[in-house]
């Protein structure tokens, strides 16, 4: 028997994830957006890599009590990082004792508040390397990775492994979740941006040296934030990491890229811009991580019709 999952957010990623779970026979709830929903249900299609389409109907959790009542062991949490607060205020009220908070989001910082919201024996990451993106109203795959699943606080996470990787994702169980979510920031911090400002699909940076140049840059600069909050990440491996990643979600329109060209605010505070913050309040510097988070937040700026 899987584990009951609420999946709150059924935006590109979050609406690949809740698809393949209900598809696979795993108990999923829904929240979308803010947490309030028109009707009882949504019906979600996930088109994979080869055409074929997945169709399901997910319940909604229409407020809180749905959710409350549902009872589910875990809420993956797949929302913008912008929207963590309110989303926290929310679990508190829609989780049930013992119930744990997984962040399958971009960015720092989104466990931490987890954690202060829940307690930190009740929030855990969920690293995740696949790309998705949503077109009329379909959810489309963009690529291929993993999930790496941790708890911080060490709680035992393999029965929501193992419920995931029943949906046909690949999953590993991590004894390093701090380690994987700096790595993934790094990997967010050099695709999101550059994709975001040159326009272009992850895997056409790889045939940049100019861009490969930058990602190196970045790399360095989100390792010594990474130090500075007390995790060792080795700039080489993950500049590695970072290109495997470009390769496997190569025709993927990175989230940012995808929220400027939807007139969405993007997620640059708390990637570029937060890595800069960090260096900068401990005497130091990131002057590319600055540089390609002002410019993003100039283009969000931009009225849509020139994004
Ligand atoms: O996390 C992503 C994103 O676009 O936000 C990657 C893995 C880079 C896929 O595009």
């Amino acid at each position: 028997m899987f584990p009951r999952i609420l999946v709150v957010g059924l935006g590109a990623l979050g609406g690949r994830i809740a698809c393949q779970l209900a598809a696979a026979g795993v108990p999923v709830m829904g929240v979308s957006g803010g947490g309030a929903a028109d009707g009882d249900v949504k019906d979600l299609t996930y088109q994979g890599p080869d055409g074929t389409q997945l169709h399901v109907s997910i319940p909604l959790a229409k407020d809180h009590h749905d959710a409350w009542n549902f009872n589910p062991s875990y809420a993956l949490v797949a929302v913008k990082s912008y929207h963590s607060d309110q989303v926290c205020d929310y679990l508190l009220k829609a989780l049930q004792e013992g119930a744990m908070a997984v962040t399958l989001q971009n960015g720092i910082g989104n466990l931490e508040k987890l954690q202060r919201a829940l307690g930190e024996d009740r929030a855990a990451v969920g690293v995740c390397t696949y790309g998705a993106s949503i077109r009329d109203h379909k959810v489309l795959w963009g690529g291929d990775g993993e999930i790496a699943l941790g708890s911080p606080s060490g709680r035992d996470l393999s029965d929501l492994a193992r419920a995931i990787a029943s949906a046909g994702f690949n999953v590993r169980l991590s004894n390093d979740p701090l380690g994987e979510l700096w790595r993934k920031a790094a990997v967010n911090c050099c695709i999101n941006p550059l994709t975001a400002i040159l326009r272009v699909p992850n895997g056409r940076l790889l045939k940049s040296p100019w861009a490969l140049e930058l990602t190196e840059s970045v790399v360095r600069e989100v390792s010594l934030a990474a130090r500075l909050n007390g995790v060792d990440m080795d700039p080489v491996r993950t500049a590695g990491t970072v290109r495997l990643v470009m390769e496997a979600t190569g025709n993927n329109r990175s989230s940012m890229l995808q929220d400027l060209e939807a007139g969405r605010t993007t997620e640059i505070e708390a990637l570029s811009l937060e890595v800069a913050r960090i260096c900068t309040a401990a005497g130091s510097d990131a002057p590319v991580c600055r540089t390609l988070g002002l410019l993003v937040k100039a283009m969000e700026e931009l009225p849509k019709e020139n994004n």
